[in-house]
């Protein structure tokens, strides 16, 4: 049974996030990715940020940023790409004078992965990514897969090979907020069986239990495939705060994509 490999960013290899990929690892886990004063720094300005809102589907689920899973119709597609650009500002902004978290990531998964990474681009057009997202006490964030195909225009010939998630853990509650992994990916058949009458998820006495139950420490970094079913447990008591960054894999020898 695949497990979660330990590391850390110095010694991070194309060989680590292809184990990702492939499923011979559950997640990759680097403790300590971002340094413990800029943590401090951020967590102070995120958890009253002016611009913190509900996720337009969702309202209990808070974020900085719009995020691809937004997309809907051709006008939240067109505001999708044209904030993208301010909404990376914005989140480098919160963590100046320390590199944003999700800058250091890009540059290392550039530096790693051998044939580079970069923001996915669409029609021309560039994609956000270093969403921040809040999961206050007591939400639950179902068991759910994600695919960035969902939110595709309906003529998109854009298709992964893979998908990885990339999550930035900034403040963690001292109780709950653990991310369980199944280890299972359905197809899109099965998964539109297991969600039944739900609009989002799957509701968690469906799903079985979890292969592993893991608890992130504040500045670790996560890659783990979201096309297997994953969830979060509820926060028992301080927001859950991260940065999601979503991962494209056309290929082994193909550059990675990033968006949020
Ligand atoms: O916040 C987490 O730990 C996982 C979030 C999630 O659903 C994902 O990475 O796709
Ligand atoms: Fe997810």
């Amino acid at each position: 049974m695949s497990g979660i490999r330990h590391t850390t960013a110095e010694e991070l290899q194309h060989a680590d996030i292809l184990s990702v990929v492939d499923g011979t690892s559950l997640a990759v886990h680097i403790p300590g990715f971002v340094p413990a004063a800029a943590l401090t720094a951020a967590r102070e300005k995120l958890l009253d940020h002016p611009d913190r809102a509900g996720l337009s589907q969702a309202e209990e689920f808070q974020r900085i940023g719009f995020a691809f899973s937004e997309i809907s119709d051709d006008a939240s597609r067109d505001r999708y790409h044209a904030e993208a650009r301010e909404n990376i500002r914005r989140l480098r902004g919160v963590f100046a004078p320390y590199p944003s978290p999700s800058d250091v990531l890009r540059l290392l998964l550039e530096e790693t992965w051998q044939a580079g990474a970069n923001l996915l681009h669409l029609d021309g057009r560039k994609a956000f990514v270093g969403i921040c997202r809040y999961q206050d006490k007591d939400v639950d964030l179902n068991p759910h897969t994600d695919a960035l195909e969902r939110n595709l225009p309906p003529d998109s010939a854009h298709q992964l090979k893979a998908q990885l998630s990339a999550n930035i853990y900034l403040n963690l509650p001292e109780s709950g907020g653990e991310l369980e992994l199944w280890g299972v990916e359905p197809t899109d058949a099965e998964y539109e069986e297991l969600k039944s009458d739900r609009t989002w998820g799957i509701d968690r006495d469906r799903a079985g239990p979890p292969q592993e139950v893991f608890k992130p420490a504040p500045g670790d970094l996560v890659l783990l495939n979201p096309r297997q079913i994953h969830a979060v447990r509820p926060s028992g008591d301080a927001p859950r705060i991260t940065l999601g960054h979503f991962l494209g894999y056309h290929g082994d020898d193909q550059p990675l994509v990033l968006w949020s």
